[in-house]
C-alpha cells in the first residue's frame, strides 16, 4: 500500500512509537508562500517552538517520489531552493509520485500524509477557502474538501481575506467541519484579528480544545478539525487596511491572467510587495504563535 512511499524520518518514528505527540506543518508555504531566505528560517523556527514546548515537528514534503514525513534542514534548504517543486493538493499526488517528483505540500497534501503516517495535528499559517467571485469562477480550495473527509485537526491563523471568509465558513459548516476559534470573538482573518465574522465556537484553553478533539474521536466522527487563532495584536495588520491590499492584488491577479493553482502563490508575492514586506512579517509571526498554540494542544492529547 502507500506504506512503500512513505519515509518517515527516524526521530518522528520514535516519538510516534513512543506516544510523543507529533505535529505536522507543510512545504507549501516554504516553496511557494515565502521567499528564500526567510522561508528557511521560518521552518526551522516554528520546529523549535513545537520541539521546546514538548512535542515533535514533523514537516512534510515529497522528494523523488517519497513522502518525507520529518524533513531535515538540508531537505528543508532544498524545498526553500529548488525550482522544480510542484505544489501538491490531493489530486497531484499521483502525478508527483509516478515520476518520482518533488513536491510542496499544501494543507490538504500535508493532511492526506499526516494521516497516512498516523498525526493527528497539523500546524500552518492559513487555509485555502472560497474565493472572492466563485459563483463566476468555481474557485475553491481543495483544502475545503479534505477537511471534509480526512481526520487531522488543522491550527491556523483563519483565511486571507483574498478569499470570501464568509462563504468559507459556509462551506465548513455544510461539510461538518467544527471550527474553533482560540482566543478572539472573530474567526480571524490571517493578518488580522478581525474578520467581521463572529467565532461560533470560542474556546481560549488548549487543554478544552484537546478533550473537543477527543470526544470527535471517540464519537468516530470522520473529517477535520479547524482552529483558528487570532494573530497576537502587536503584530497584526488592520483589516482595513489589508482589504485594500488585497483588492489591489486580486486585480493586478486578474489582469496577469493567473489561473488555478497559482492564484495563491501570486497574490501572496503581491500583497507582500504591496505592504513592503509587513505582510511577510506578520505572516512569520502568526505562524509560530500557531505553533504556540499547537504544541499545547498536543501536550494535552
Ligand atoms: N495561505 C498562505 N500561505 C500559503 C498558502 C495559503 O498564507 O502558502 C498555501 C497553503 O499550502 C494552502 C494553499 O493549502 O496555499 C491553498 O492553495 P489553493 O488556494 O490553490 O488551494
Ligand atoms: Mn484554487
Amino acid at each position: 500500500m502507500y506504506e512503500e512511499f512513505l519515509e518517515i524520518k527516524p526521530e518522528v518514528q520514535k516519538a510516534l512509537d513512543e506516544g510523543i505527540p507529533v505535529i505536522a506543518l507543510e512545504s507549501t508555504i516554504i516553496s511557494h508562500g515565502m521567499p528564500y531566505p526567510k522561508n528557511v528560517q521560518t521552518a526551522l523556527a516554528v520546529e523549535k517552538v513545537i520541539r521546546d514546548g514538548g512535542a515533535m515537528p514533523a514537516t512534510i514534503g515529497i522528494i523523488e517520489g517519497k513522502i518525507k514525513i520529518g524533513l531535515t534542514e538540508d531537505e528543508v534548504e532544498f524545498m526553500a531552493k529548488a525550482t522544480d517543486v510542484m505544489k501538491v493538493s490531493r489530486r497531484d499526488f499521483p502525478l508527483v509520485i509516478a515520476e518520482k517528483g518533488n513536491g510542496a505540500t499544501t494543507v490538504a497534501g500535508t493532511m492526506i500524509a499526516a494521516h497516512m503516517a498516523g498525526i493527528k495535528l497539523f500546524v500552518t499559517g492559513g487555509i485555502g477557502g472560497v474565493h472572492r467571485g466563485a459563483g463566476e469562477s468555481f474557485d475553491i480550495s481543495a483544502d475545503l474538501e479534505e477537511l471534509k473527509m480526512t481526520d487531522v485537526t488543522v491550527i491556523c491563523a483563519g483565511a486571507k481575506s483574498i478569499l470570501d471568509i464568509g462563504c468559507t465558513l459556509e462551506y465548513l459548516e455544510t461539510a461538518g467541519v467544527p471550527v474553533i476559534t482560540c482566543g478572539g470573538d472573530e474567526f480571524p482573518a490571517f493578518y488580522s484579528r478581525k474578520s467581521g465574522f463572529p467565532a461560533d465556537c470560542r474556546i481560549d484553553d488548549p487543554a478544552k480544545i484537546a478533550k473537543l478533539l477527543k470526544a470527535k474521536e471517540s464519537l468516530g466522527l470522520r473529517g477535520g478539525v479547524l482552529v483558528a487563532c487570532p494573530i497576537n495584536p502587536e503584530d497584526e495588520i488592520p483589516y482595513e487596511k489589508m482589504d485594500g491590499v488585497i483588492q489591489a492584488a486580486l486585480k493586478e491577479c486578474e489582469e496577469a491572467g493567473v489561473k488555478g493553482k497559482k492564484i495563491t502563490p501570486f497574490i501572496l508575492s503581491k500583497v507582500k510587495d504591496l505592504t513592503e514586506g509587513k505582510s511577510l512579517e506578520a505572516n512569520i509571526k502568526l505562524v509560530l504563535h500557531n505553533a504556540e498554540i499547537g504544541t499545547k494542544i498536543a501536550i494535552n492529547m
